[in-house]
C-alpha cells in the first residue's frame, strides 16, 4: 500500500477479524462510525467452522452484514485492500492461524489477542514476522487504538468511555504501554493533560512481546503527527533501558513522558510477580525504580510519581502549544453514539412497553420462581406437583388437602387403558411411526365434550342449576328440553352395576376432607334421576372432579367468588384431565415403540361399506360383504 512504513493503522485501514467475536467487531464498527469513517474497518471475520455466511451488525443505528469467511484463502481473496488481522485465535491454535496469516503478503500488521501463548511460539512468529517485516502486536494485548481511524478489537473499552477520552478524533500524544486496563488510563490521563491521544499501543504483558516499546517510538518518532511520546513501562524486563538510550543517544528527539509502575514492590519482604508474565524483576536492572532513574538520567521526562504524571503531561503539552509545535485546538462536538438497547435499559435510560405479560414464574434472577416461590423452597417445603400446580395454575399456595386433591386427580386420570378414543389415536400414530410429541398430541386433540373433556361444562351446568335451586328433576329436565346432554354424566361401559371405583375415591375423599361438597352432593342427587332412567347414565370421572373442583375453589377460602367462577369459565378443569392422560397416553406411546409394531390398518370387516350403487359389476374389494346403502 501507499502507507508510510510507520503507519500502520490509517483512517482507510482495513481489517480481518479472525475468530468468531461479533462483540469486539461491534466495538470496531461503533467507534468507526464515530470516527465518520466512511467505510467500516472489518471487511470480514475468519472462522474455520460453519462454512461461508454473513452476520448482522449495526452500522450507527442501521444495520449491515459482514461476511464470515471459512478459510484464510477466500478472505484473503475477497479482500486484497485488507493488511492487518485483528487474530482472536486461542493460545492453542494461534500460532499456526497467524503462521498462515503470515504467508499473505498484504498482511502488514497482526494483532494476537491471546494469552498464555507458549514462549517459544511467541519467539518462532516474531522471528518470522521479523523476516516478512510485519509488524506483531500481541501476544496477550487488548492490542491499540488510533483515535479518528481505527480500533483493534475490544481496546479502549464500552463506548461511553471511548467518548470521554476523546477517542474519537486525533490528538498529539503517542503512547506505549504494556495492558489494555494501563491504555485505559493513559486514554484517560491523556485526553485531560493535552489535546488527546495520536495513537496507543498495548505491547502486551508476556516476556516475548511480538513489537516492543522501542520500535513503537521509534515510530511514533517518525510520525509528523505524534508530537508528544509517553510510555508507561512496568517492573520486569529491560525494554524501557532501550527508550533511555534511544533518548540518550538521540535517536529519539520527541519529548518523551515516561513512568514505570510497579516502584512499590522494594516494599515487599520477598519478590514479587504482578499481573504479567512478564512483570517481575529478575535482578535490581529490572525494578521499576531502577528504570525510571535510568529514564530520567538519559533526558526523558519522569515525574516524581505516577499522581504527578497528568501534571507533567500537561506542562509538556503547554509548552509545545506556545512554541508552536502542537497547533492550537478547538474541539470539535463529541459524536452522539447509537446505545444498544440492551445497555440503555440496563442504564435505566428508556423504557418500552412490554409486549407480553407473565405473572406466574420468573427465571431472571438466581434462582427460578414459581408464583414467588423460590424453587429450592419447592423442596424444601415438599409442596408435591399439586401444589406446584396450585402455584402455576392459581398462583397461590392452596391447603394441603387441596393440593392433595388435585395430585389425586392427576393420578386418577392417568390412563383409561388402550381403547378410550385418546390412547388408540396415540397408538395409531405411534405405530405410523411418528415421535413422542405427535403421537401425543395426536392423543390429546381427540380430548372434547365426549371424551375427558366435559370437567368445565360438568362445573359450569351443574354449579348453574345448584345457583338457580332447581331440584335436580328440573336440572334433568331443563338439559332434554333444550336438547342437550348433561356433560359429566354417563359412560361407554360404566354403570350403576358396574360402578367406576374412580369416581367412588373421588366422592370419598370429597367429602370427607372438603369443608363443603354442595356441588358434588347435588350431583349425586341428579345422577339417581339419570340412572332411574338408564343405567350407564352415571355421574362420570369429568363430572365428578368437575363439581369437586367447583366445590373446592368456592370453599377452600382461597378464592373469591369471582375467582372460582372465572376459573371455571376460562376453562381450567379440563386441564385436569389433560395433564394427567398425557401421562398415560405417552406410556401407551412408549409401549408400541418398545412392542416395535408396525403400522395400523383397520380391518375392512370393521368397516361398514355403505357406498352409492353403481350401475354395472363393480370390482369388489375382497373381503368386503359388496352390499350397498340401497340393499340396507
Ligand atoms: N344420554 C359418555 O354415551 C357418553 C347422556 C344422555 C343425558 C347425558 C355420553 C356423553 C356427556 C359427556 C361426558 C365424559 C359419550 C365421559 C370420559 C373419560 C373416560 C372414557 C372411557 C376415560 C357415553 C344413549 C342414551 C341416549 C342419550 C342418553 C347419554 N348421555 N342423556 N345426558 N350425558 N356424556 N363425557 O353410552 O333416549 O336412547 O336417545 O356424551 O360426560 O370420557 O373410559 O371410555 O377415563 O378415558 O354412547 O372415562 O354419555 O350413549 O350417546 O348412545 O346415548 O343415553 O341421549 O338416549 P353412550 P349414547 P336415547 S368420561
Amino acid at each position: 500500500t501507499s502507507k508510510k512504513d510507520y503507519v500502520p493503522f490509517d483512517a482507510n485501514t482495513r481489517a480481518f477479524v479472525y475468530g468468531m467475536q461479533p462483540r469486539a467487531v461491534q466495538g470496531m464498527l461503533d467507534f468507526d462510525f464515530m470516527c465518520k469513517r466512511e467505510k467500516p474497518s472489518v471487511a470480514c471475520m475468519i472462522y474455520p467452522f460453519g462454512g461461508h455466511h454473513v452476520q448482522k451488525f449495526y452500522w450507527g443505528t442501521k444495520e449491515t452484514l459482514l461476511p464470515v469467511y471459512s478459510s484464510v484463502a477466500e478472505a484473503m481473496k475477497a479482500f486484497p485492500d485488507v493488511d492487518v488481522v485483528v487474530n482472536f485465535a486461542s493460545c492453542r491454535s494461534v500460532y499456526e492461524s497467524t503462521r498462515e496469516l503470515m504467508t499473505y503478503p498484504q498482511i502488514r500488521s497482526i494483532a494476537i489477542i491471546a494469552e498464555g501463548v507458549p514462549e517459544k511460539r511467541a519467539r518462532q512468529l516474531l522471528h518470522e514476522a521479523a523476516q516478512k517485516n510485519i509488524l506483531i502486536v500481541g501476544p496477550a494485548t487488548v492490542g491499540g487504538i488510533k483515535p479518528g481511524c481505527f480500533k483493534i478489537g475490544n481496546t479502549g473499552g464500552m463506548m461511553d468511555n471511548i467518548v470521554s477520552s476523546k477517542l474519537y478524533r486525533a490528538g498529539s500524544v503517542a503512547y506505549v504501554s504494556k495492558s489494555g486496563g494501563m491504555s485505559n488510563e493513559l486514554n484517560n490521563i491523556i485526553s485531560r493533560s493535552s489535546d488527546g491521544v495520536y495513537e496507543g499501543v498495548a505491547i502486551g504483558g508476556d516476556r516475548y512481546p511480538g513489537s516492543t516499546f522501542v520500535d513503537h517510538m521509534l515510530r511514533y518518532e517518525r510520525d509528523p503527527g505524534a508530537k508528544i511520546l509517553v510510555l508507561l513501562g512496568e517492573v520486569g524486563g529491560v525494554e524501557e533501558y532501550h527508550i533511555a538510550k534511544a533518548v540518550k543517544e538521540g535517536v529519539i528527539t520527541k519529548p518523551v513522558v515516561a513512568w514505570c509502575i510497579g516502584t512499590c514492590s522494594t516494599m515487599f519482604t520477598t519478590d514479587v510477580q504482578f499481573g504479567h508474565a512478564g512483570s517481575f524483576a529478575n535482578s535490581d536492572l529490572e525494578t521499576a525504580a531502577a528504570k525510571n532513574n535510568a529514564l530520567r538520567e538519559a533526558g526523558v521526562i519522569v515525574p516524581e510519581t505516577f499522581e504527578d504524571m497528568p501534571e507533567v503531561l500537561h506542562q509538556v503539552y503547554t509548552e509545545l502549544v506556545n512554541n508552536g509545535t502542537i497547533a492550537a485546538f478547538i474541539e470539535p462536538p463529541a459524536p452522539k453514539i447509537p446505545i444498544d438497547y440492551a445497555w440503555a435499559q440496563e442504564l435505566g435510560l428508556i423504557r418500552k412497553p412490554a409486549s407480553f405479560i407473565s405473572t406466574i414464574c420468573d427465571d431472571r434472577g438466581q434462582e427460578l420462581l414459581y408464583a414467588g416461590m423460590a424453587i429450592s423452597e419447592v423442596f424444601k417445603e415438599d409442596i408435591g406437583i399439586g401444589g406446584v400446580l396450585s402455584l402455576l395454575w392459581f398462583k397461590r399456595r392452596l391447603p394441603s388437602y387441596a393440593a392433595k386433591f388435585i395430585e389425586m386427580v392427576l393420578m386418577l386420570t392417568a390412563d383409561h387403558g388402550p381403547a378410550v378414543s385418546g390412547a388408540h389415536n396415540t397408538i395409531v400414530t405411534a405405530r405410523a411411526g411418528k415421535d413422542l410429541i405427535s403421537s401425543l398430541v395426536a392423543g390429546l386433540l381427540t380430548i372434547g365434550d365426549r371424551f375427558g373433556g366435559a370437567l368445565d361444562g360438568a362445573a359450569r351446568d351443574f354449579s348453574t342449576a345448584y345457583d338457580q335451586g332447581l331440584t335436580p328433576q328440573e336440572f334433568v329436565d331443563t338439559m332434554r328440553k333444550q336438547n342437550r346432554l348433561i356433560l359429566g354424566i354417563g359412560h361407554k361401559i360404566k354403570s350403576r352395576t358396574n360402578p367406576d371405583l374412580r369416581v367412588s375415591i373421588v366422592k370419598d375423599f370429597v367429602l370427607n376432607n372438603f369443608p363443603n361438597a354442595d356441588i358434588l352432593k347435588y350431583a349425586i342427587e341428579v345422577e339417581k334421576v339419570t340412572t332411574s332412567k338408564k343405567d350407564n347414565l352415571i355421574l362420570n370421572v369429568d363430572g365428578a372432579v368437575g363439581v369437586a373442583f367447583v366445590d373446592l375453589l368456592r370453599g377452600c377460602g382461597a378464592f373469591s367468588r369471582e375467582e372460582a367462577e372465572e376459573y371455571i369459565k376460562i376453562g381450567t378443569l379440563n386441564g385436569l384431565f389433560v395433564l394427567g392422560r398425557s401421562i398415560g397416553f405417552i406410556g401407551h406411546y412408549l409401549d408400541q415403540k418398545r412392542l416395535k409394531q408396525g403400522l395400523y390398518r383397520h380391518p375392512w370387516d370393521d368397516i361398514s361399506y355403505l357406498t352409492p350403487e353403481q350401475s354395472g359389476e363393480d370390482e369388489k374389494a375382497p373381503g368386503t360383504s359388496g352390499r350397498t346403502l340401497a340393499e340396507g
